[in-house]
């Protein structure tokens, strides 16, 4: 792929390339697929205000929902008939295996269509107020809401927020990462073909700490919506709460996935690997921790090991590859200090453990299996990687205490063939989701996001919807005449 340059679309246009560029690597070659702008900050200035003037004009934010229906629906045809591009482009800057991507990517329209049908489908409520009077309850839109996203997903992340926002009438500046922004860069001409008026979506690139934090110390936006790290939280929440705006927060995670001995071994082995390699390792709900009950541990770990071992590492836009690259130079590094710590701690290293190359080239680290205790550092602490903690348990209600021992509460799964141990269990796991015999399972209109230091807020569903709105309360009194100060009536009453 040659070296082409991918600029900013603001207003309804590819605007003039900045003076500062940022390359796009492919991670598995290790060679620049692009340039972007570093967008200057007096630019990210202009573009807020003029998003605030295209929100004020009411040309998106007051149109019904009838139209908003049909740009949104639009739009998902036009991305369904364009996904091969797509998902060359999002192979090429994530290092993913083409065969992720065909599949993820398939099903993005879904999100436009979703919201498409809850913007034509949500209703507002009268409430029971006392009295002649009627109260209604209406959803506005929230103003120019930021979307701060990042390169493990990236098209799927910046759709889903973007669908929700757009659906409710909002005004959108995304501030895709820096690492894997071209998909996101190409969204907005695509939208403006399906009937977005121009200056709705403005999708602006640069560096988060300089970019993105401009963008969210903004006193003219009204809500971000952040995938990210903790630190990235930490970093914005400040003005944020000075600000008095919402954030919705995808952090990090740490999945506990829980064997359990009903479930015939070969199965569970097969759930481990979807669990665990996905990405290689780089989803928030990665399973990061295998928790095995000591019953079936010895022969579990015996399949998964010889099945972990056979996993094709390889060139991503290669069909047959299973595991792609890992993002970065400094993922590769993190994965091999985990190892360390984790083998220093104790841990029994069962196989990968390395950096790896494809062709001498690329940011590659082998599927990694490491027995170790529940409170070690690679047991309780997000690696993001294809390196993953297998810890025996001893009994259910180990299984459970392990499992909710970590910091982070995004995603679980409990593999049982018993039903009622499914139920006991899934209900005492503290996370945002659990899945029963199922992970990485997703859909438009189920709720996604974690509890304690995996986030707040919601992606997807009812609830992303209406996180995007603020409530109007009007109340219609069709009875009484003001009586106050009126000495007619005061007389009457008291005299
Ligand atoms: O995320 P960053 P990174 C977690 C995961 C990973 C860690 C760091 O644990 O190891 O985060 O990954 C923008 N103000 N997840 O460094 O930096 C940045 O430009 C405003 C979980 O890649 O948070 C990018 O657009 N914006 C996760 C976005 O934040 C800022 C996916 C995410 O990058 C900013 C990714 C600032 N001060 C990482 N600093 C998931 N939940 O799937 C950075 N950004």
């Amino acid at each position: 792929m040659a070296d082409i340059r991918h600029t900013n679309w603001v207003d309804g246009a590819h605007q003039p390339p900045t003076k500062e560029l940022i390359h796009v690597i492919n991670p598995a070659t290790e060679a620049s697929i692009a340039t972007i702008d570093a967008t200057p900050l007096e630019t990210v200035s202009s573009i807020i205000e003029s998003s605030l003037k295209n929100f004020s004009s009411g040309v998106w934010s007051q149109t019904d929902a009838s139209t908003r229906f049909t740009v949104l629906s639009k739009a998902a045809t036009l991305l369904r008939s364009r996904l091969p591009e797509f998902i060359n482009l999002e192979t090429q800057q994530t290092g993913r295996p083409i065969r992720e991507m065909k599949a993820q990517l398939s099903r993005i329209p879904e999100w436009l269509e979703y919201f498409a049908s809850l913007a034509r489908t949500h209703e507002g409520r009268v409430t029971p107020f006392k009295g002649p009077v009627i109260n209604t309850l209406t959803r506005l839109p929230l103003g120019v809401v930021v979307h701060i996203t990042p390169w493990n997903h990236p098209l799927l992340i910046a759709t889903k927020k973007i669908a929700a926002a757009l659906a409710a009438g909002n005004t959108v500046i995304v501030k895709p990462s820096e690492s894997a922004p071209l998909s996101v860069l190409k969204m907005g001409k695509l939208f403006q073909e399906a009937g977005l008026p121009d200056g709705t979506l403005q999708i602006v690139s640069g560096y988060g700490r300089e970019t993105g934090k401009f963008l969210c110390e903004s006193r003219l936006i009204a809500k971000i919506d952040l995938t990210g790290g903790l630190a990235t939280y930490e970093a914005i929440a400040p003005n944020a709460s000075k600000n008095l705006i919402p954030i919705t927060a995808e952090l990090g995670g740490k999945a506990p996935v829980c064997f359990f001995p009903s479930m015939p071994v070969e199965k569970g082995v097969k759930a481990a690997l979807f669990a665990s390699f996905i990405a290689s390792g780089q989803t928030c709900v990665t399973g990061s921790r295998l928790l095995i009950h000591s019953d079936i541990y010895d022969e579990f770990v015996e399949l998964l090991v010889s099945r972990t071992k056979t996993l094709r590492v390889g060139d991503p836009t290669d069909d047959k590859t299973q595991i792609g690259a890992v993002i970065s130079r400094a993922s590769v590094d993190r994965c091999s200090a985990f190892v360390e710590r984790a083998i220093v701690d104790g841990g029994k290293l069962l196989c990968g453990g390395e950096p790896t190359t494809v062709d001498a080239k690329g940011f590659f680290f082998q599927p990694t299996l490491i027995e170790t205790k529940a409170d070690s550092d690679l047991a309780c602490n997000e690696v993001f990687g294809p390196v993953i903690a297998l810890i025996k348990c001893s009994s259910e209600e180990d299984i459970i205490q392990v499992a909710n021992a970590t910091s982070f509460a995004l995603g679980a799964s409990v593999w049982t063939d018993d039903f009622n141990q499914a139920h006991r269990v899934a209900e005492k796991i503290d996370a945002g989701l659990v899945w029963i015999n199922g992970h990485h399972l997703n859909d438009p209109s189920s709720p996604w996001g974690g509890f304690k230091e995996s986030g707040m807020g919601k992606e997807n569903g009812i609830e992303a919807f209406e996180s995007y709105t603020k409530v109007k309360s009007t109340i219609i009194n069709y009875g009484q005449e003001p009586t106050w100060f009126d000495d007619e009536v005061e007389n009457a009453r008291y005299g």
